[in-house]
């Protein structure tokens, strides 16, 4: 992708884990790759197509001195939130702050944080088999919008599906979702556990009944597995209660192992069924 930079915008602001520095304030450095395309913005010469870095820069220093962090980490992840909020163009970007006149007792050129943060797409999967199950996924809809950090881009209908695997269960309504976030898959099935337990979600059963369940199925074209998370969700290419849904919002989204599509997974499955 395209990249816009400012390079070493100073500002002078408060942050420090010392009191003197929260109260005195020092210079700080502040450089910025913003991961945009500027093909729109070049072929019509419209600076609204494009990000104006001289806002950008007015908007870190505002920000930067509007607020007191001790950590360089902690002001750093803030602002790369703030730049990703208000700058809807900006996709990704790169984000290092210097310190260079840190006091830490030591002659040094600077200390610096850089850290790299952007938007994901993630598709997750809805399930509710007891109760108002609409009522619970359409909760697990408003609860993922509401989060800033997360924006619910498409949503397919919902359908009702018998249970697979453990079948002696009520009917169970699905669907899917796609997500755009800004939080790393760890966090985000965290969140998810969260709006699970909200809705009143007790895990007695494996594979039982449940209010609602909430499933990362793929996140870009991550493949992460580690005790707690399989991206992509390991069982995907089986369910047709996940396939039909993502064949609506994604059919042509590729699963980043076997690179079949959710339209070409469904096929298969449909004629593995006969
Ligand atoms: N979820 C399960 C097990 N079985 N069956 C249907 N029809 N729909 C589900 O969401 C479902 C299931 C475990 O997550
Ligand atoms: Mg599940
Ligand atoms: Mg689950």
């Amino acid at each position: 992708m395209d990249k816009i930079t400012i390079d070493k915008l100073e500002i002078f602001a408060n942050h420090g884990v010392y009191p003197e520095e929260n109260v005195l304030g020092q210079k700080f450095i502040i450089s910025v790759v913003l991961y945009t395309s500027t093909r729109k913005a070049s072929v019509t010469d419209e600076l609204s197509f494009s990000v104006n870095y001289g806002e950008v820069s007015h908007f870190i220093r505002k920000y930067m001195t509007e607020h007191t962090w001790k950590l360089l980490e902690c002001a750093a992840e803030h602002l790369a939130q703030a730049i990703l909020l208000e700058y809807p163009l900006v996709k990704k970007l790169d984000l290092e702050i210097q310190k260079p006149w840190a006091p830490i007792g030591l002659p040094l050129n600077t200390v610096s944080v850089k850290i790299t943060r952007g938007w994901h797409t993630a598709y997750i999967a809805l399930g509710s088999n007891i109760g108002d199950k609409k009522a619970y996924l359409d909760m697990a809809v408003k609860h993922l919008n509401e989060r800033k950090d997360c924006q619910v881009k498409k949503v397919s209908d919902y359908l009702v599906t018998e249970p697979y695997g453990v079948t002696d269960q009520d009917d169970f309504l699905n669907g899917a979702l796609e997500l755009q976030t800004m939080l790393d898959p760890e966090e985000l099935l965290q969140a998810l556990h969260q709006i699970e337990q909200d809705a009143n979600r007790v895990r007695t059963m494996h594979w039982g009944p449940r209010t609602l369940d909430l499933d990362i199925l793929m996140y870009d074209d991550l493949v992460l597995d580690t005790p707690e998370l399989h991206i992509p969700h390991i069982e995907m290419h089986l369910r047709d209660f996940v396939l039909i849904p993502m064949d609506q919002i994604a059919p042509w989204k590729r699963h980043p192992l076997t690179g079949k599509t959710v339209e070409e997974m469904l096929q298969n499955l449909k004629s593995n069924d006969k």
